[in-house]
């Protein structure tokens, strides 16, 4: 046994090796513009498999470091990352993952194609994703609501083919006062002669190397809350490299996302250009997060299935017990749930990136733009809690190996960590749900489309899941019925039962319609096994807890009971 190594797992073409992907395209943007595509997302699966693999080890080994001050004593603050992570921002502008969001040309279909490079380019990228969905993000709240000159200026570079012109932005939403509240945004802006000057402390700042940045501020004498905060895009240096009113107090030291440099800032003047109208900065931002989120989610899938095609490989090259793991039952069934999983998170993020494109195309219907509103947080909720599971599950299924650091194994879980952290946290999504529905009324055009696609399912195996799926569908509107009586602690409480409920029931409509559609080819043994599996679990958990069940909550949270010695007076007795 002494001369016994295990192979590591390998990866191909990230493109090639994807059936999933590749079947998608073909069916949601037909065979001549999947085939028109299909050379350049090769391209980039093949980078992503190969190249971009040994740059995202590099740079996840050398993180970035701050240096404040130059040997002679000059305040510098340089950030200093490594050429690796330099080279993957460059793979970015060159494969356009960004920019090809906006090949307004393609209609709708431009979102769909971008996203799919965004899938094959994320897991390989050591989080370079971060930067590139604050930077996407930007470029449209500036579509939206930034006037002519900002467009001019900022669009042309951010948008940008070739690395050496090309900008990327941060996004810097988060003070010491919290990144999910941002009414307590201490940020001030001072009126100037040619725009703004900040002034504050800005507490998460990832990308700090970005050219550019948005940012929540409030203009002198501008009300207190969330009503009062501005957005303003920020240039970070001046024409010789320095940055303009900026100093970076320290980079974070994080979890995961090891190689993205995360910085506290205080903006001590810095010059900004105000976007949209004031006080309207949540609604303007909220454009940019809505960008994000997907991103969020599609990073998710993307991570799930690359956890999923190391472990599929691993399972044919690792023996145990006399056989390959791949001939293990129980491992077998470890692994198609995974697969089920990432299927589910693989088909609502494409169903979201078809429902931007149409939103950005102006080709959405009014029930496909409130759609898009409620299944953007419920995308990234969800698909965050899977690619946790997932990876963690990824991470057992290599046993030990899983756990060791170079491997770099381990980087997947970290880094799926941030995916429920980052841009909303699951439950401030889960809260956005309620919005989306309160304020925007898309819960019915949702529940009206999950239907309208159930409807559709014809194969004759699919109808058992087509039953749970619609009983799931009733199940959430008397929900939705009896939460407009309730009182809103009631629906708080449930929000995320809700956001959950919303997530598997489209994601089990989705499967059902795809595999429905592969029989309908002549094959589809494994999308109609997928969908069945995935529609017969429980898909809508719902609770709309009431007085007393929230009593009994805050109990068990907060350990509220008084064991009733102590409750009598006693104490503990030592
Ligand atoms: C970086 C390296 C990793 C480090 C580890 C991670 C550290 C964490 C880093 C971060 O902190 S990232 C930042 C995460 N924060 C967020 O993503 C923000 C989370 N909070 C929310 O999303 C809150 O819901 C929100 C700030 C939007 C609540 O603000 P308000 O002002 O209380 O909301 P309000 O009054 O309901 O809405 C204001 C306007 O925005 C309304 O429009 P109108 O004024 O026209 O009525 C809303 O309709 C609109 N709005 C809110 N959410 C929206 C939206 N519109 C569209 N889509 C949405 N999702």
């Amino acid at each position: 046994m002494g001369d016994f190594f295990q192979d590591g797992p390998r990866l191909g073409n990230q493109y090639d090796d994807d059936p999933l992907l590749r079947e998608h395209l073909r069916r949601r943007l037909g065979p001549a513009l999947a085939a028109e595509l299909e050379p350049g997302l090769r391209r980039l699966g093949a980078r992503a498999g190969g190249e971009m693999l040994a740059l995202a080890q590099a740079a996840e080994a050398q993180p970035p470091r701050h240096v404040p001050y130059d040997p002679w004593g000059r305040r510098v603050d340089r950030i200093d990352v490594s050429p690796a992570w330099e080279a993957l921002g460059r793979i970015a502008v060159e494969e356009r993952i960004v920019a090809a969001g906006y090949d307004r040309g393609l209609g709708a279909a431009a979102r769909v194609h971008q996203l799919a490079r965004l899938y094959l380019y994320a897991p390989s990228s050591a989080i370079y994703a971060c930067p590139l969905a604050m930077t996407d993000g930007a470029v449209r709240a500036i579509e939206v609501h930034g006037d002519a000159a900002l467009k001019a200026r900022a669009l042309p570079r951010l948008l940008a083919a070739d690395p050496a012109q090309a900008w990327t932005s941060g996004q810097w939403m988060t003070e010491r006062t919290g990144g999910s509240d941002v009414s307590g945004t201490a940020t001030v802006a001072r009126r100037a002669a040619d725009g703004y000057r900040l002034h504050g402390t800005k507490w998460f700042t990832s990308a700090t190397t970005a050219e550019v940045a948005m940012t929540l501020a409030r203009v002198e004498g501008a009300p207190e809350g969330s009503r009062g905060l501005s957005l303003f895009f920020v240039e970070l240096r001046d024409e010789a490299g320095r940055l303009q009113g900026i100093s970076v107090n320290r980079l974070k030291e994080k979890l995961g996302t090891r190689a993205l440099p995360t910085a506290e800032l205080t903006l001590d003047g810095a010059p900004a250009t105000l976007v949209g109208a004031p006080g309207r900065g949540v609604r303007a931002i909220a454009t940019l997060f809505n960008i994000t989120r997907i991103y969020n989610a599609a990073c998710a899938a993307g991570a799930l299935r690359r956890g999923l095609a190391l472990a599929r490989d691993y399972a044919r090259r690792r023996r145990a017990f006399g056989r390959p793991l791949a001939e293990q039952p129980l491992h077998l069934e470890t692994l198609a749930a995974l697969a089920v999983e990432a299927e589910a998170a693989f088909l609502l993020v494409f169903h979201v990136a078809e429902l931007l494109g149409k939103e950005e195309a102006g080709t959405a219907t009014a029930g496909e733009q409130a759609c898009l509103r409620i299944l953007t947080p419920v995308a990234k909720l969800y698909t965050a809690k899977q690619a946790i599971q997932g990876t963690s599950e990824v991470l057992e299924s290599f046993g030990g190996a899983g756990y060791i650091e170079d491997t770099g194994l381990p980087a997947l879980l970290r880094d799926a960590q941030v995916l429920a952290i980052w841009e909303g946290t699951t439950n401030v999504l889960a809260l956005d749900v309620l919005r989306a529905i309160a304020r925007d009324g898309a819960l019915r055009p949702l529940l009206a489309d999950v239907a309208a696609r159930l409807g559709t399912v014809a194969a004759a195996p699919l109808a058992p899941g087509v039953a749970r799926a619609r009983g799931a569908l009733e199940r959430i509107a008397a929900h939705a019925a009896a939460l407009a009586a309730a009182e809103p602690d009631a629906a708080e409480a449930g929000a995320r039962r809700l956001g959950f409920a919303l997530a598997r029931t489209t994601m089990a409509a989705l499967m059902l319609e795809r595999a429905d559609w592969a029989v309908g080819q002549g094959g589809g043994a494994a999308a109609v096994a997928s969908a069945l599996r995935f529609a017969g679990q429980e898909l809508a958990p719902l609770a709309a807890p009431g007085p007393e069940e929230r009593a009994d909550s805050r109990r068990l949270a907060l350990g509220e009971d008084q064991p009733a010695a102590a409750a009598a007076g006693g104490g503990a007795a030592t």
